[in-house]
């Protein structure tokens, strides 16, 4: 058996019940097998045996009380995978989904795409079972106030800077900020995603879907092509897929379909993003109520939003959201790139088949990496006291993604996976880790 199989063999064993987990392992491990076959150091040190195991988990309860009075408990988690290239880093998610299989998938995925930016920051991640969802603000404010009381002890500027996912945004991020600095006195940059009055970036808004648009830019620029006159089909109503649709439209695309947990939107002559954001961003509204505002748009309430013809897709929802159904409608559709903005957005099955289709994929270590890596350039201009303009950042952050897209493509065709940018983002990311880890001694 390879050293990798063994590896994920055992990681499977040791935590049986974590299907995302073993999914994220599952999709990493085998590509690094040529790469580890060349540099058998590796396997001597035991690199792949503690990368797959966090260096600390944090798991504990979170009190609470609603506005009828009644007491509310959930469950919180941080996930320190890995800091050997620095600090912790990644967001906080408050979703009914979050469990210990959720968080560490995520953790997992976070040390390899944080290492692809080139920028100093390790992994981890965390979050709640929480649901915000028809919270009132002062419930939100009482939940994250609550859930800070106990993660304070474990963040800081200098050792783990949680930042936003699903649920957590620029609302939640400044209760936490402001309950982590009562409790610690400290201003020392503790969470990314900050309002820019206290310490927030220029473009972190925009960040993860403004970099997925980069990023598959350069795609398409390698299959001799680019956005303009493009259809998109773009998944979720979020923070990714507003903002990923603003830039796309921008340079000259059509996003056709948005979508939430309920339902999806299709407009064929392309929807109009601001009616998206006043819904989703002033009213926390759902995506159906885009039909009040717009005439040319059908909702469809469940159904397949991959059915909907598109040269392009980008999912941006959640993991697994890209089934092997999708990747059918999608191939059979004639679409030619697939470009992650959520975490594990495809099941292994339909990379499986995108890839086999010829149909461009990147996966989200890779393609959504511009929210963290804009959170580390955040956490620059707080030590050096200093903001920069929206210019300097969004050039970084192209700078950024393109080199991304450029390393992972040579480190492919270097290891005999020519396009095959999953590879790419394994051995790549995987690298710097593993060679910090070697530098550092067995800890
Ligand atoms: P938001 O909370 O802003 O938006 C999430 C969107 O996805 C909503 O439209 C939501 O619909 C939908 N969604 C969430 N869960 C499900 C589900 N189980 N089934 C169907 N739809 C669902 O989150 P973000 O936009 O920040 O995050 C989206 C994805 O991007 C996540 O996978 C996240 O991990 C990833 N990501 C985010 C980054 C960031 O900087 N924010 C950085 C890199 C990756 P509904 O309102 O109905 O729940
Ligand atoms: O998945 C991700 O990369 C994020 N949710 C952003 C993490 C961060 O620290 O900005």
């Amino acid at each position: 058996m390879s050293y990798t199989a063994e590896v994920l063999r055992n990681a499977i064993e040791k935590s049986p019940n974590e299907p995302e987990f073993h999914q994220a392992m599952t999709e990493v491990l085998p590509t690094l097998q040529p790469y580890l076959d060349r540099h058998p150091k590796y396997e001597r040190a035991g690199i792949l045996e503690r990368l797959v195991e966090p260096e600390r988990t944090i798991i504990f309860r979170i009190p609470w009380m609603d506005d009828a009075g009644k007491v509310c408990v959930n469950r919180g988690y941080r996930v320190q995978f890995s800091s050997a290239i620095g600090p912790y880093k990644g967001g906080l998610r408050f979703h009914p989904s979050v469990s210990l299989s959720i968080i560490k998938f995520l953790g997992f995925e976070q040390i390899f795409k944080n290492s692809l930016t080139g920028l100093p920051i390790g992994g981890g991640k965390g979050g709640s079972d929480f649901d915000p969802k028809g919270k009132s603000d002062r419930e939100v404010m009482a939940f994250c106030q609550s859930f800070v009381n106990e993660l304070h002890r474990y963040v800081g500027g200098n050792a783990d800077v949680p930042a936003g996912d699903i649920g957590v945004g620029a609302r939640e991020i400044g209760y936490m900020y402001g309950q982590y600095k009562r409790l610690t006195g400290l201003c020392d940059g503790p969470l990314t995603g900050k309002g820019i009055s206290y310490g927030g970036s220029l473009v972190r808004t925009e960040a993860t879907g403004y970099g997925l648009v980069y990023l598959t830019e350069k795609m398409l620029e390698s299959l001799h092509t680019s956005f303009e006159g493009k259809q998109l089909s773009i998944s979720g109503s979020g923070n990714v897929a507003i903002y990923a649709a603003e830039k796309a439209i921008q340079l000259g695309a059509k996003v056709v379909t948005m979508s939430d947990s309920n339902g999806f939107i299709h407009a064929p002559d392309g929807i109009d993003v601001n009616i998206v954001k006043t819904i989703k961003e002033e009213k926390r509204g759902r995506i159906c109520e885009y039909l009040e505002y717009a005439k040319n748009a059908e909702y469809h309430d469940g159904g397949l939003i991959w059915s909907v013809p598109c040269d392009v897709a980008l999912p941006c929802a959640t993991q697994n959201e890209l089934d092997a159904i999708g990747a059918r409608a999608l191939i059979d559709n004639g679409c030619i790139a697939v470009a992650e903005g959520s975490n594990m957005s495809t099941t292994i099955d339909a990379v499986d088949m995108l890839q086999h289709s010829g149909v461009f994929y990147a996966p989200g270590k890779a393609s959504n990496a511009g929210g963290v890596a804009v959170s580390a350039l955040e956490m620059a201009q707080n030590s050096a006291r200093r903001y920069w303009s929206f210019r300097r950042v969004d050039e970084s952050l192209q700078k950024i993604m393109h080199s991304i897209y450029t390393n992972i493509s040579e480190i492919a065709e270097r290891f005999g996976a020519e396009g095959n940018l999953v590879a790419g983002a394994s051995i790549a990311g995987f690298r710097k880790v593993a060679d910090a880890m070697l530098q550092q001694g067995v800890v």
